[in-house]
């Protein structure tokens, strides 16, 4: 229809992410919880999702996409998360690291660094930045690494080398996920010796291959509430480090100059 109503100018669609992801099923229980019948969630992927909004925020057009915070894309445009009155989208988080059991015993530096790593979003945001303005993830992540001597060796103080030892960090190809992922490579490989090999899975099979021990960590486990089904069903198979970052958030996201603000709009 034309009618001139939100759901009409975006053809009643949500731009989404990859299937995995927990703000998709959050999404999916946004259009239970609402009553948004006539909508559809699209899958995707990040790339796909930050591609289509690229395109309709140059053109000035309607669009409604999946997004969080840590992302680059609230540097990049104006934007805004519509308000979520029904609090489907849960409250602020923290981004864990997570470890399969045992790890300690095979390579304790290694986990002494991953227990000991946190940031803020303000420093994941220079590694996101650099990222999309072309630099590629390992440069923007040494870079960082360089530029961050005193916070780095916080993460590695009186920590042994294990000169050549291998270790797998399993990661979704998420903007936020990738900065972080690639900086812990950086500081295992460049201050511990390890060789590090980065595993890009979707998020089910992420927290699957700590559980079953094929991938050693990840820095990429949004507790309590976006991975709470895999904490769930993986529970005593890994080992939960806490908090890496602080201050995240999840929503539907739309350019500024939408004249809504509430998911609530939507149904009109
Ligand atoms: N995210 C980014 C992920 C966690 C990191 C919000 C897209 C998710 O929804 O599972």
């Amino acid at each position: 229809s034309s009618d001139g109503s939100i759901g009409s100018q975006v053809n009643h669609e949500i731009i989404g992410i990859d299937p995995g992801a927990g703000l998709m099923k959050q999404t999916a229980q946004v259009l239970t919880d609402y009553d948004l019948k006539d909508w559809k969630l699209v899958e995707g992927s990040s790339a796909a999702m930050t591609a289509a909004l690229d395109k309709a925020y140059k053109a000035k057009k309607p669009i409604i996409v999946t997004g969080w915070t840590p992302h680059w894309m609230f540097a990049k445009y104006d934007l805004k998360y519509l308000s979520d009155p029904k609090g489907v989208f849960g409250k602020d988080e923290q981004i864990h690291t997570v470890v399969r059991n045992n790890l300690q015993k095979d390579a304790p530096s290694a986990y002494a660094m991953l227990d000991r790593f946190e940031w803020t979003p303000e420093e994941m945001a220079v590694v996101m930045s650099a990222i999309i303005d072309g630099k590629k993830p390992e440069e923007a992540a040494s870079d960082w690494v360089k530029d961050n001597a005193a916070k780095v060796d916080s993460w590695v103080k009186d920590l042994p080398e294990e000169k050549g030892k291998k270790l797998k960090l399993a990661y979704v190809a998420w903007d936020s996920e990738i900065a972080s992922t690639n900086v812990v490579k950086a500081v295992l490989e460049g201050k511990l010796g390890y060789k590090v090999e980065m595993l890009q899975v979707e998020a089910g099979p992420m927290w699957a291959g700590i559980a079953d021990g094929s991938a050693d960590a990840m820095v990429a486990a949004w507790l309590p509430t976006t991975h709470k089904d895999y904490f769930d069903k993986y529970s005593g198979k890994f080992e939960d480090l806490g908090a890496n970052l602080n201050g995240t958030k999840l929503g539907l996201v739309v350019p500024r100059y939408m004249n809504i603000d509430s998911i609530e709009d939507l149904k009109t």
